[in-house]
């Protein structure tokens, strides 16, 4: 007797008993099921396994999504995901980023994993003996070719969008000049009585400076150095962060990324920051606004937000630019329109103390009392109570 299985021909011997008949048919029937299973005829497991794709891609977002932690213009310990948007452009990146293009790259990535696993699993040899020899399937070369071009294409359009709000520039209501040194950041406002001011980092040095006094600091400090000295400023600055000393007006500080003179902005107004640099190449980045740009040495870059929430926000120098490229943040405070007349003002008279004395007030509610007194020579007393305890939280 003959049997056909997968284009082969399973003969039987004629003196073949009923036991050798009976595994020939078990091997018969057993090729048709491949043969109909590599055919891609069975949906079924395929479609389970999709489905099995699509439920774990919808818990790993969920996951992803909880594990976004909130920050408004700093990054936060354990922070997943991007920083809390102060403009327009920022909310349309992180749209863009946790709405649109982070799910799809989740759930391509899980649907692949998935159909691997099942592949393994449904050909290996000890479920798929004798393999298929089916090179060809037109559906399935349209389909892997046309669904890739639609994510793309569903990926380009709404990329486009943003990269063209990044360069509209709408009419400034006011600009400033940003040029990198190594290692911090000099500023310029040409339509604001032309005023000037440096930024540079606030250290665990400067800090223990401040409170010690020179004398006291070199008593304590003076015999350290190298790796000795940088942990010991770093233990005994530690408190100092909460509670900064009266040098610096108040107000919480953030290591790494306080400075000693941050610049300042009016709320919901359009600021176009002009960006150079001095010698190498940095680049001026506040994540908060969507502002990323390069300073370069005889050029002149651009970027433009408009921060629709007053605050401090904070950023760094995000190209590597020498031994302190960590040393050079940038800290922009969004006030309203009074205040930031008022700091301008200080600036130009170059009170830095009362100039930051007006920012605190502005943004971190320090008593009323405390900014009268901004306006003679008193003094700027310390954070209202509660700045700290807000800030130690
Ligand atoms: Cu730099």
């Amino acid at each position: 007797m003959t049997m056909v299985g997968m284009g082969r021909v399973v003969t039987a011997r004629p003196n073949a008993t009923q036991h050798d008949i009976g595994r020939l048919r078990r091997v018969e029937r057993r090729m048709t099921r491949t043969r109909i299973d590599s055919a891609a005829g069975r949906l079924q497991p395929k479609f389970g396994a999709l489905m099995l794709g699509v439920a774990i891609g919808a818990t790993a977002l969920a996951c992803s999504t909880l594990a976004v932690y909130a920050a408004a213009g700093q990054p936060v310990s354990g922070q997943l995901g991007l920083q809390d948007a102060a403009t327009p452009v920022m909310e349309y990146i992180r749209w863009f980023h946790n709405s649109w293009v982070n799910p799809m790259i989740i759930a391509i990535t899980v649907f692949v994993m998935a159909l691997l696993a099942y592949v393994m699993w449904r050909f290996s040899e000890k479920n798929n003996p004798v393999p298929s020899k089916l090179t060809h399937h037109t559906g399935l070369e349209v389909a892997w070719t046309v669904l890739p071009i639609m994510i793309l294409v569903a990926i380009a359009i709404p990329s486009f969008k943003l990269l063209f709000e990044e360069y509209r520039y709408p009419k400034p209501d006011l600009t400033i000049k940003a040029t990198g040194n190594a290692w911090f950041w000099d500023y310029e406002y040409p339509d604001n009585d032309k005023i000037k001011l440096t930024a540079n980092m606030i250290s665990d040095e400067d800090l223990l400076e401040a409170k010690l006094g020179r004398d006291g600091y070199a008593k304590q400090f003076g015999a350290l150095s190298g790796t000795q000295l940088t942990k010991a400023l770093y233990q005994e600055a530690k408190p100092l962060w909460l509670a900064p000393p009266e040098k610096y007006a108040g107000g919480r500080l953030v290591r790494q990324l306080s400075v000693d003179n941050e610049i300042a902005v009016p709320v919901n107004k359009v600021v176009h920051v002009l960006i150079t640099s001095n010698d190498v190449i940095h680049s001026w980045t506040v994540p908060s606004f969507g502002s990323k740009v390069q300073a370069v040495p005889g050029r002149i870059t651009a970027t433009w937000f408009q921060a629709t929430k007053e605050g401090v926000y904070y950023g760094q120098c995000s190209v590597l630019c020498g031994r302190n490229h960590s040393a050079m943040p940038i800290a922009v405070r969004v006030v309203n329109d009074q205040a930031f007349a008022n700091w301008v003002a200080a600036v130009k008279a170059r009170d830095m103390k009362k100039a930051r004395g007006i920012l605190l007030a502005a943004t971190e509610g320090i008593e009323p009392r405390s900014f009268a007194e901004l306006t003679g020579d008193a003094q700027i007393e310390g954070p209202a109570e509660g700045v700290l305890e807000a800030a130690a939280k």
